[in-house]
């Protein structure tokens, strides 16, 4: 049987926000449906989605569109949930924007999410200057894209510099999630190596030597019964069938304990002293 294999590479949801008549419905109506209506208003939760493919994979985007709750100044968290991007749009034709005031509500429920300034309505008489956008674009750090959804201009450029941004975190995110392993499996290493010198030579590090006389005392139980721990204590500390090793005993004492204080080795040392029927002043 065939593996069953998705058919985009990649589903995002990408949110448009902003002001109301900024021309969020208008441009997802033409990036997803490639068509312009003058009043393409919004009834109910909406999204619409378009595939396209980027640098050989296929993205499939859901671009969610707010139904009028940006009347109110502020979108729900839900509508966040789950977001890959978002688009800030405002009207290029209208004196006032809104947003810095947009970006806030964005980094309250999505910090640091990737952003795309979209100013709509290239088509109309620019009220907001070059210079205003390109400040505002440095500022926020986000990149800038002048659409009109009439024209069909800057439309496809938007959605692809969002999902360009969008795979490009992605990449850094990989990385560096494979580097914190790699550093984490490296110090793991290391402190294998530390206990293994440590059981070997006695060198515990100065954080550790309240182990030496624990050590000491562990040690001495192995003693205390001849040098066999029987199998059924031996199976409460390790997996192991038979009788422990004084190697494997010593070598498990200093692993369980690596990381605890002194009174819980003590507390632990009485405890299998008890259990073997020895009498263990730690
Ligand atoms: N000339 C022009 N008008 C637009 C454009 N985009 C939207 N509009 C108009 O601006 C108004 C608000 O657009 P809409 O997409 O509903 O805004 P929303 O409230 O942000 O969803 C509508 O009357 C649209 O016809 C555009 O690119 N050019
Ligand atoms: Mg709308």
């Amino acid at each position: 049987m065939a593996a069953y294999r998705a058919p985009y590479d990649y589903l995002y949801k990408f949110l448009m926000v902003g002001s109301i008549g900024a021309g969020k419905s208008c441009l997802k109506n033409r990036f997803c449906k490639g068509t312009f209506e003058a009043s393409c208003s919004t009834v109910g939760v909406d999204f619409a989605l378009k595939t396209f493919n980027m640098n050989g994979e296929t993205i499939k985007a859901q671009v969610w569109d707010t139904t009028g709750q940006e009347r109110f100044g502020t979108i729900t968290h839900a509508y966040y949930r789950g977001a890959a991007g978002v688009l800030l749009c405002f009207d290029l034709s209208s004196e006032k924007h809104d947003v810095a005031k947009w970006n806030k509500d964005i980094q309250k429920h999505a910090k640091g999410i990737p952003v795309i300034l979209v100013g709509c309505k290239s088509d109309l008489e620019r009220k907001i200057s070059v210079e205003e956008i390109a400040t505002m674009s440095r500022e926020l750090g986000f990149a800038y894209v002048e659409t009109s959804s009439k024209n069909n201009s800057g439309v496809e450029e938007a959605f692809t510099k969002l999902t360009e941004e969008k795979i490009s975190r992605r990449a850094a995110e990989k990385a560096q999630k494979a580097a914190e392993e790699a550093a984490k499996k490296a110090a793991k290493a290391k402190e294998e190596e530390v206990k293994k010198k440590a059981i070997a030579d006695g060198s515990f590090p100065a954080d550790r030597t309240h182990l030496v006389p624990a050590l000491k005392a562990w040690r001495s139980l192995y003693e205390g019964v001849d040098g066999k721990i029987p199998a059924d204590v031996a199976k409460h500390f390790m997996d192991v069938p038979g009788e422990l090793t004084m190697e494997a005993w010593v070598g498990f004492f200093v692993d369980m304990n690596w990381n605890s204080d002194k009174d819980e080795v003590d507390g632990r040392i009485a405890a299998v002293s008890g259990m073997l029927g020895l009498d263990t002043d730690v």
